[in-house]
C-alpha cells in the first residue's frame, strides 16, 4: 500500500494539463492506496500576495477533485493553510536545504523572471514547503506533472540530509524506518519519495505553442482548455490549435520536431487511455481536419461530466466546505503525529 500525497494551487482556472498530469492520476491511484490530496493555498501566495478569489478558487479545486472521482471519505481532501504543521516543518526544512540546491531550481528562475530582486522569499523557498507538504505525512509516492520533477528530487535531498544529520537522534527513538538508498540500508525517519510522473501526457503543452507548457498564467485563453470550458469553447480552442501542414504520421518517429502535432496526439492518447502508438495506428495518414473533430468529441465526452459536476458542487458551497472541514481535521491529526515525533528527535521542548 502506497502513501500518496499531491497538491494543486488555487491560482486560476484548472486546465487540461493539471487534469491529465495530476488530478486524473490522483483518481487512478485511489485503489488500494492511502491518498492525501491538498489544495495548496499557502503556495498560492508565493508568486502573488493578494488573491481576491482565494476562497472560491480553493473550493473550486476541491470541487474538481471530487467531480473527477476522488473519494473524500476513504481518502483525505483538505487545504494546506488549515494544517499549520506544513509551515512548521517547512521552517525546519529551510534550515536543512542548502542555498546551492535552491539556486538550481528552474521553476524559480522561470517564475521570478528578469527582476529577481523583486521575487518573494516565499517563491524561492517554495520547494522547501513542498517537501514539508509531502513529508509531514511521510508520504512515499507523489503523482505530479513533469514540471515538478526537480522539486521532488530536492525533497529527496532534504529527506536524506535530515536522516543522516539526525541519524543518532533517530536511533534513540522508536520512530525510525529501515529504507534502502541505492543498495545501502539506512535507518531513517523520512522515506525517499518516488515521483509518479507518467502516462502519455506528463507535460501537456500550450495549444498555441507546442514548445511551452500549458499553464494557468498564459495570457492567451486559447492556449489552454480549462476544466470549466463548455463544449463550444473546447471545440473552438481545438479547431484553432496550432498545427503544421502535414497529416499525422503512422509512427512515433514521424512526430519528431513537430511539437504541436505531438502534443495533440499525446492529449488524445491520455484522454482515450491509449498509447500514442495506438492513436497513430488509428489516425496515421489522416489530416488534422479529421483528427481535430475526433479530439473535440473525445475531450467533450471526458470533460463535460466533470464540468457539470463541478458546477453543481460550486452552486452550494456547504457540501465542499464540509468535505474540507473533515479533511482538515484528519490531516491535522496525522501531521501532528509527525511533528510530535520530530520535536522529540530534534530536541525541542514542548
Ligand atoms: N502543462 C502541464 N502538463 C502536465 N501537468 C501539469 N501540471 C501543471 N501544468 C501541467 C501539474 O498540475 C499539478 C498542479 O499544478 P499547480 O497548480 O500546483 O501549479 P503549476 O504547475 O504552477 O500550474 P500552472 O498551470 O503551470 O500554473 P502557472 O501558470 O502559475 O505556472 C502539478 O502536479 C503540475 O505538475
Amino acid at each position: 500500500k502506497k502513501l500518496v500525497f499531491s497538491g494543486v494551487q488555487p491560482t486560476g482556472n484548472l486546465h487540461l494539463g493539471n487534469y491529465l498530469g495530476a488530478i486524473r492520476r490522483f483518481v487512478q491511484l485511489q485503489d488500494g492506496n492511502d491518498c492525501i490530496y491538498c489544495v495548496v493555498d499557502l503556495h498560492a501566495l508565493t508568486a502573488q500576495l493578494v488573491h481576491d478569489d482565494m476562497l472560491s478558487q480553493t473550493r473550486s479545486i476541491a470541487a474538481a477533485f471530487i467531480a473527477s472521482g476522488i473519494d473524500a471519505e476513504k481518502h483525505i481532501v483538505f487545504n494546506q493553510s488549515a494544517v499549520p504543521q506544513h509551515a512548521e516543518l517547512a521552517w525546519i526544512f529551510n534550515c536543512v536545504a542548502r542555498l546551492g540546491w535552491m539556486n538550481r531550481m528552474t521553476q524559480f528562475k522561470d517564475k521570478a523572471g528578469k527582476d529577481r530582486e523583486q521575487a518573494s522569499l516565499g517563491l524561492y523557498a517554495y520547494p522547501s514547503l513542498m517537501a514539508a507538504d509531502i513529508l509531514v505525512y511521510r508520504a512515499t509516492h507523489v503523482p505530479v506533472g513533469e514540471d515538478q520533477k526537480q522539486h521532488l528530487e530536492l525533497t529527496r535531498d532534504i529527506a536524506m540530509k535530515f536522516n543522516l544529520d539526525y541519524a543518532s537522534h533517530i536511533r534513540k527513538t522508536n520512530y525510525g524506518i529501515d529504507i534502502t538508498v541505492g543498495d545501502e540500508p539506512v535507518h531513517a525517519y523520512f522515506p525517499m519519495v518516488e515521483p509518479l510522473i507518467g502516462g502519455p501526457a506528463p507535460r501537456v503543452m500550450s495549444l498555441r505553442d507546442g514548445t511551452k507548457k500549458m499553464s494557468k498564467s498564459d495570457p492567451s485563453d486559447l492556449s489552454r482548455i480549462n476544466l470549466m470550458d463548455d463544449e463550444d469553447a473546447i471545440s473552438r480552442k481545438i479547431r484553432k490549435a496550432k498545427t503544421d501542414p502535414d497529416g499525422l504520421p503512422s509512427e512515433i518517429a514521424g512526430l519528431e520536431n513537430r511539437p504541436e502535432a505531438e502534443n495533440l496526439v499525446s492529449i488524445y492518447a491520455a484522454l482515450a487511455d491509449k498509447t500514442r502508438e495506438q492513436v497513430l495506428a488509428e489516425f496515421g495518414g489522416q489530416q488534422f481536419s479529421v483528427f481535430k473533430p475526433a479530439l473535440i468529441d473525445l475531450a467533450v465526452q471526458v470533460l463535460s461530466p466533470i464540468t457539470g459536476e463541478m458546477r453543481r458542487l460550486m452552486s452550494d458551497t456547504s457540501h465542499i466546505d464540509a468535505i474540507l472541514r473533515n479533511g482538515n481535521e484528519r490531516a491535522r491529526a496525522r501531521a501532528d503525529v509527525t511533528m510530535r515525533e520530530l520535536r522529540e528527535i530534534i530536541g525541542f521542548l514542548y
